[in-house]
């Protein structure tokens, strides 16, 4: 055992050390390339989890506490600013997913540093939806900094002294195909019907609808054909009557096609996916599709 010990010592100690071992270099390298791809794809995944992608990467969720500058900063490295909602649908779906996320309370693109009480978007837009907590903003020590507390009310606080998590908002860029005078965006990434749905309406739009067979074949081919879909959430549910399929967009005689033996409400489905092969299928609404 002494001696096993010693070997090992030895060979531990030039493990670290120089060496003129091949194997022990070889070895060392290695390790090192490992540790490295390791953390390559460990980043990648946080930095994955963190956004929220609408139409393209619109949201970063920073979880790490910083004050309200650095916060910032971090943002326009990204591309973005702070975020700052311009309507009450975004502030929802913002607000909820930060939650979901475990963030509960975040920096907003919001200060008054320029004119004391004047609130103003760190990237320009007008203010159309505000939601302050009763007697907020107060000032209260000279505070020019607006975050969004747990309930979803906002406070002002000290911009350089308090930390919070963040939320970014960056531009985005999306490609939309055309067909007979309507856009379509077919998304990237695998999602909730009501997520698909919530993303849809973020931009004033629907889930797709059909009005006819030539519109369901020019998607179809898009989506399955060009793009290697399996299967993709429309906008056609029965979640308010079951049984009583309506599209979002109020579309009264649009075109069908359920598969053999479908919709058959299994196990409670209230939303309809249109499969590879065309036909279509409702299914649970939680289930994860593009
Ligand atoms: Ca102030
Ligand atoms: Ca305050
Ligand atoms: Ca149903
Ligand atoms: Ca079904």
């Amino acid at each position: 055992l002494k001696e096993l010990s010693s070997l090992l010592r030895a060979y531990s100690s030039k493990f670290w050390r120089g060496t003129k071992d091949k194997y022990l270099v070889k070895m060392r390298l290695c390790i090192f390339l490992s540790v490295i791809y390791c953390l390559f794809f460990l980043n990648f995944i946080i930095a994955e989890e963190n956004l929220l992608p609408r139409f393209g990467t619109d949201y970063y969720f920073e979880k790490t506490l910083y004050n309200w500058n650095d916060a910032e900063v971090r943002c326009q490295w990204r591309g973005g600013h702070l975020f700052v909602p311009k309507d009450l649908s975004e502030w929802n779906l913002v607000y909820q997913t930060a939650k979901q996320k475990g963030i509960h309370d975040f920096w907003l693109g919001l200060n008054d540093k320029q004119t004391e009480g004047q609130f103003i978007a760190v990237d320009g837009a007008t203010l159309f939806y505000e939601n302050w907590t009763a007697g907020e903003p107060n000032n209260y020590n000279n505070e020019d900094c607006a975050h969004s507390r747990y309930d979803g009310t906002w406070n002002d606080h000290q911009c350089l002294t308090a930390k919070f998590a963040s939320v970014c908002k960056m531009p985005f860029h999306v490609d939309m195909i055309e067909f007979e005078n309507h856009k379509y965006y077919i998304g990237t990434e695998k999602v909730s019907w009501a997520v698909a749905q919530a993303s849809c309406q973020y931009r004033g739009a629907e889930l797709v609808s059909f009005k006819d067979i030539d519109e369901s074949r020019f998607i179809h081919y898009e989506a399955v054909n060009k793009r290697g879909l399996e299967k993709f959430w429309i906008g056609y549910t029965d979640v308010v009557n079951e049984g009583s399929f309506k599209w979002t967009d109020h579309t009264e005689f649009g075109f069908t096609l359920f598969a053999a033996g479908e919709p058959n409400n299994a196990g409670n489905e209230h939303c309809v996916y249109q499969r590879k092969t065309g036909y279509w299928n409702d299914a649970n609404c939680e289930l994860k599709v593009r």
